[in-house]
């Protein structure tokens, strides 16, 4: 891409990070997501010796595209940030893991808001970011790789497991097939990604293919 691109991260914990990574793989404006281990202080964590971690997910957006607040109001409205005691100590409690003061503040905003609409104080723990221990390959676009052969088929568009994992395609298809998206939806994106032909002929094969 030869234009500079400015770029955003955000970083959220909201229960088990699958479907978190089907919810904001979908949205046009996320260019990658990465679920992971985060918010603890143990060495690295692994999904069978997590510590104190908490399962989070790390999302690249474009800011040009879609604001934090944006998914800020999204990570509240997808989980019960509501309760005080989390299921399995730490794992899966309301992480917010904020990357600089304007995102600290624009959280705070937004879960006044929240708090508003519910009626209900959230319990989320707010913490500067500090480092992210990214899943095994197996966590990465798990409802995806449910899909054995159609998963095959788009890994063979990367040259290796990582670029797969961080592709913008393989986001999509992850929400695609928790029907976040709709196939038109994701056919008109897939469209203006300027894609050789062939891949492009390809991706649109695979997709008639994720279907349950
Ligand atoms: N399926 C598990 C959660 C997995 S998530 C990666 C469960 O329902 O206990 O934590």
């Amino acid at each position: 891409n030869e234009h500079a691109q400015t770029i955003e991260k955000a970083t959220f914990g909201m229960g088990c990070f699958w479907g978190p990574d089907t919810l904001f793989g979908s949205l046009p404006g996320v260019i990658q997501t990465e679920v992971g281990f985060a918010g603890g202080t143990s060495k690295a964590p692994t999904y069978r010796n997590i510590g104190d971690h908490t399962e989070s997910i790390d999302i690249t957006f474009d800011p040009a595209l879609l604001s934090y607040e944006d998914l800020l109001r999204l990570f509240w409205q997808n989980h019960d940030a509501t309760k005080d005691r989390f299921y399995k100590e730490r794992q899966y409690i309301s992480l917010l893991l904020y990357r600089n003061h304007t995102q600290n503040e624009q959280a705070e905003k937004i879960k006044a808001e929240q708090e508003q609409l519910l009626g209900k104080e959230l319990q989320t723990e707010f913490q500067p970011y500090n480092i992210f221990y990214p899943a095994e390959d197996y966590h990465q676009k798990y409802f995806l790789r449910r899909f054995k052969q159609a998963t095959k088929t788009i890994q063979q568009l990367f040259p290796d497991e990582a670029a797969f994992i961080h592709s913008t395609i393989a986001a999509r298809l992850n929400g695609f097939v928790r029907e976040r998206t709709t196939l038109k939806e994701i056919k008109e994106e897939i469209h203006h990604w300027g894609l050789p032909e062939e891949q492009r002929v390809l991706l649109e094969q695979t997709l008639t293919d994720l279907r349950w």
